[in-house]
């Protein structure tokens, strides 16, 4: 895989959209991993409210990509309102907390809460919290859930950076891929004219 190339937001005219989605429970670390990408993790618990936007701007084939995240609050209070953030999603992350089974329970309810208002995108599983001791589940159990419900599957750490960079690579490749594919289904090539000569009216006219 090419490596993406990270391009200073102010210079993102004309760039096009791919719209990125990130979901799971509270305090699985939505928010914590890409501060992380910006270079500041938070050791302190801020909880989202209703929801967060992160902006990315990439190169890719000579292209430009305006990645936004809508991260979305996990805390139940929000649930209904934050329907309405998934429409058009291209990508979609679930994230789960390596030290919490709840969490991880609870992955298929995220992923079923985003594709009853999306059908069309696609999904990425995340264990996050890789760099803790007292992990609960396995990579057994994260590979099985990964091979049944999801298109790819990462581990992370927002804390160490561990997995990251991987992770965001296939989550930009996927939704830059479902973009281009959207922007050829709304404008599909031009059908060309007809020679001059094929609609000559002066050949039919019998005037
Ligand atoms: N050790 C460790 N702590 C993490 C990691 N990622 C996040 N945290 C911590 O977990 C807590 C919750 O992180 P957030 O990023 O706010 O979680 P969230 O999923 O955005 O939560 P909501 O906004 O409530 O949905 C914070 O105290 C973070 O510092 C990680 O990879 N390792
Ligand atoms: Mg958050």
């Amino acid at each position: 895989m090419e490596r993406l190339e990270f391009i200073n937001p102010n210079q993102a005219k004309n760039a096009i959209a791919v719209k990125i989605t990130i979901v799971g429970d509270s305090a699985t670390g939505k928010t914590s991993i890409f501060n992380s990408l910006k270079g500041m993790f938070l050791d302190q618990e801020i909880t989202t409210i209703g929801m967060d936007i992160h902006i990315f701007v990439v190169r890719k084939d000579g292209k430009l990509y305006k990645i936004i995240v809508n991260d979305i609050a996990g805390q139940d209070r929000f649930a209904t309102v934050v329907k309405n953030f998934f429409h058009r999603s291209m990508c979609t992350i679930v994230v789960y907390d390596v030290t919490s089974t709840t969490s991880f329970s609870n992955v298929l309810r995220w992923k079923e809460r985003v594709a009853s208002i999306c059908e069309d995108t696609e999904f990425i599983l995340v264990g996050n919290k890789m760099d803790l001791p007292n992990r609960e589940i396995t990579t057994s159990q994260h590979e099985e859930l990964a091979k049944e419900h999801f298109k790819f599957a990462h581990r992370t750490s927002a804390k160490t950076g561990q997995g990251l960079e991987a992770m965001f690579q296939q989550v930009c490749e996927t939704g830059i891929e479902k973009a281009l594919h959207l922007l050829q289904e709304n404008n599909p090539e031009p059908v060309p004219f007809p020679e001059p000569e094929q609609v000559s009216i002066e050949s039919k006219c019998r005037c």
